[in-house]
This record gives C-alpha cells, sequence and structure tokens, in this order.
C-alpha cells in the first residue's frame, strides 16, 4: 500500500498515520521503513513506539473486539509490531547505566500475549535493570525457579486476558509458600488489569503500560537502597 508513497513527503503525524494503517494491514517491512523515517527525523524512540506502534495496535485492538478483525490479521499486526519493536530495541535499552535492580518477567500460564510484556522488559533494560524474561505461558513453577536461579529483586507477570489474570494470585501464593515473597517486589500489568486487582492479589503496584513499570520499579528500587543505607 505504500510503495508508491514518498515516506520523505509525510508529516510525522501523516507519518504514524500510515504506520498505523501497515500494522493493521500486517505490512512487516513498510512498518519498519515507516519507523526507520521517523527515527531519522530525530523522534524519539519512545515517541515512535507509544504514537506510532502502540496507536496503531489500540485500533487493531478495538476492531478485534468489534469482530472487524479476526485471530490471523491480529496475528500478523503483532508480527508488524514486533518488527518495528526490533528497530526501536536497541535505543530504547542499550543506555550503558548501570544495573539498578534485576527483574525476571513472564506471560502468566494460558496467556500467549507478549508484545505488551516485551516492551516492558525492553523499557526496563533501558534504565539499567537486568532482565531475565520468561516468556509466554509461564507457571507458577517456572516463575518460582526462576527466581530461586535469579535471585531479582522484582517479579514482573503480564496478563492480557481476564481468564488469566487471577492465575497472578497463584503466582504470589506460591511465592509465599517458598518464602519467597518478601525478597521481592511484585509488579503486575496488562490491559484487563487495575489498581484494585493488584490489591486484592497482594502485587506490590499495578503498572499502567511500561513507563510506568519502570518509574515505579526505580521508585522501589530507591526505597530498598535507603532501607539497605539504613540498616
Ligand atoms: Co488477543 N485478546 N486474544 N491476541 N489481543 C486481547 C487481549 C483482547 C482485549 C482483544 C479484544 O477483544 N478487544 C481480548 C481479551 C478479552 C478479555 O479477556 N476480556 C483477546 C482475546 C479474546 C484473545 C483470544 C482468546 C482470541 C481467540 O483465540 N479467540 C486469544 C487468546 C490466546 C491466549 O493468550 N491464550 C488471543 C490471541 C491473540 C493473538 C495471538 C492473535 C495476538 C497476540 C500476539 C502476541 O502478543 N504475540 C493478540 C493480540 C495482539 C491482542 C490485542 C489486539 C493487542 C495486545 C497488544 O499487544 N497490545 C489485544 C487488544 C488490546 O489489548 N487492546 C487482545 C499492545 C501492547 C503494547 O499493550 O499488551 O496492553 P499491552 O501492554 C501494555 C500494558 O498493558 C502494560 O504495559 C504494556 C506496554 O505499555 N503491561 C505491563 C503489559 N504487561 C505488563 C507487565 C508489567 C507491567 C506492565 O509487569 C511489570
Amino acid at each position: 500500500m505504500t510503495e508508491e508513497l514518498d515516506l520523505t513527503t509525510l508529516s510525522v503525524e501523516e507519518l504514524y498515520e500510515v504506520m498505523g494503517d501497515d500494522l493493521y494491514d500486517g505490512y512487516k517491512e513498510e512498518v519498519v521503513e515507516g519507523v526507520k523515517e521517523a527515527l531519522s527525523r530525530n523522534v524519539a524512540p519512545y515517541d515512535v513506539l507509544t504514537s506510532g506502534l502502540v496507536a496503531g495496535m489500540e485500533i487493531v485492538g478495538n476492531d478485534f473486539r468489534d469482530g472487524v478483525l479476526f485471530v490471523p490479521e491480529v496475528l500478523m499486526a503483532a508480527n508488524a509490531m514486533k518488527a518495528g519493536m526490533a528497530v526501536l530495541r536497541p535505543l530504547l535499552a542499550e543506555t550503558g547505566a548501570p544495573s539498578v535492580g534485576k527483574m525476571v518477567i513472564g506471560t502468566v500460564k494460558g496467556d500467549i500475549h507478549d508484545i505488551g510484556k516485551n516492551l516492558v522488559a525492553m523499557m526496563m533494560e533501558g534504565a539499567g535493570f537486568d532482565v531475565i524474561n520468561l516468556g509466554i505461558n509461564q507457571s507458577a513453577e517456572n516463575f518460582i525457579a526462576a527466581v530461586k536461579e535469579h535471585q531479582p529483586t522484582f517479579v514482573g507477570m503480564s496478563a492480557l486476558l481476564t481468564t488469566t489474570m487471577p492465575y497472578m494470585k497463584v503466582i504470589i501464593d506460591a511465592l509465599k509458600e517458598e518464602g519467597l515473597r518478601d525478597q521481592v517486589t511484585v509488579l503486575v500489568g496488562g490491559a484487563p488489569l487495575n489498581e484494585a486487582f493488584a490489591e486484592a492479589i497482594e502485587a506490590d503496584a499495578y503498572c499502567r503500560d511500561a513507563a510506568v513499570a519502570v518509574e515505579t520499579a526505580k521508585k522501589f528500587a530507591a526505597i530498598r537502597r535507603q532501607r539497605a543505607a539504613a540498616s
């Protein structure tokens, strides 16, 4: 669709619009081209991500909900989004900042959505956290094994389905049973969650998006440092 279009002639807003259309149509190469064009104009990578890719994916989500798009189309859009994210990844992640903490993160059992979780992982890396990304469909046993192995300060959990979000509580209970709960700060996120849910399952915080996840983790890391200095 964008083949005849000269991207260099478009304003950044028009570019985002085209990027959104290409994402909607699952045009991977075109999305990558759009991302590169925006970056060549010194637009901040985070802006390209939020105003270009995430905004485009929101439209896909709405049409999926309304029965306009189906799984195969959404999968193509997701793949196009991932291709765009791959271009942004090194720019978002490589800040050379010293490690400020370690996070084990995964999408919980029964759930295969990983775009948001990967975005959080990317942004956390960019903020100087070490991130162990477990992937999708992760059981409580896998989370426990990873916490034992990597001794993280943070556990991040993602769920995009109302049917999988309760599994976060299973993982938190497993952390308690294993005597690991007090060692880690548990941050949860995903479109169907909210603060009340996070509180109900006894997570430490709900993170609305990747930027909030980074800010929240930084806040908890600072508290930990203060406590360590005081003791
Ligand atoms: Co799915 N899906 N999907 N899907 N899918 C949703 C979630 C849905 C809301 C669509 C809709 O109806 N509008 C709906 C859930 C409804 C509900 O539960 N009430 C839904 C459904 C129903 C399903 C299936 C059941 C469809 C079917 O098979 N009939 C199926 C389930 C499969 C499974 O998991 N078992 C399914 C499958 C799929 C695809 C495979 C096709 C694909 C996933 C591809 C992939 O991830 N690799 C897909 C997609 C792409 C979506 C939508 C359209 C987009 C999700 C996304 O990537 N958003 C989604 C609609 C929507 O959410 N609007 C939908 C972009 C991403 C950047 O945002 O993931 O919200 P998000 O992440 C944000 C924040 O939430 C937060 O930060 C992120 C970045 O800012 N965050 C965290 C997320 N995780 C965090 C963890 C943290 C912190 C913050 O830890 C610290």
